[in-house]
């Protein structure tokens, strides 16, 4: 009796599952869903049959869970501990201030990109300053980053780096 009722329950599930790939639009089409980490089981950036194959081969196992949406959540996934946006770059140094306290600048993860004007796209030309040149006249470097704040350098002669914007995770 209990078996039946777990297999009942099984096709009740595989019919749920089945039926949600056929989830149609108002326009009659289907419907492709916004993509979920969570869901991609083998984390190639496709939710497809190769996901569900590799939970069936492994229902009913046990173990110890890890919480992957906290480690998304803490992770590159989601929004930076602190985003700057697209901000206006002097030649030379700028200090940008955060609006909170970084709690560990030797564990933060900084990601920098630049534009040479505000419809530009973005980039990394010369990211970290061009050595060959005297004083690193091109490309733009952060440094100095504290719980506060961070400096970034922009060459005397740089023409491509006139925005920054700045993203910082906390990675602990
Ligand atoms: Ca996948």
């Amino acid at each position: 009796m209990k078996d039946s009722v777990l297999a009942l329950l099984n096709i009740a599930l595989l019919v749920t599952i089945l039926g949600s790939f056929f989830l149609i639009n108002s326009q009659g089409q289907l419907a492709p869903q916004k993509y979920d980490p969570l869901v991609d089981v083998n984390d190639d950036g496709v939710i497809d049959i190769r996901d569900i194959v590799a939970i069936a081969i492994h229902w009913g196992s046990t173990g110890y869970p890890m919480n992957k949406s906290q480690f998304v959540r803490n992770g590159f996934v989601n929004e930076p501990w602190w985003d700057s946006g697209w901000v206006r770059c002097n030649q030379g140094y700028n200090t940008f201030n955060f609006n909170r306290t970084l709690e560990d600048p030797d564990s933060a993860l900084v990601y920098m990109m630049g534009k040479n004007s505000t419809s530009g796209r973005p980039h990394q030309i010369d990211y970290g300053g061009d050595v060959t040149q005297i004083g690193n006249a091109v490309g733009a470097k952060w440094q100095e980053l504290t719980h506060t704040s961070i400096i970034v350098y922009r060459g005397e002669k740089d023409g491509m780096w006139n925005y920054v914007r700045i993203m910082i995770w906390q990675v602990s």
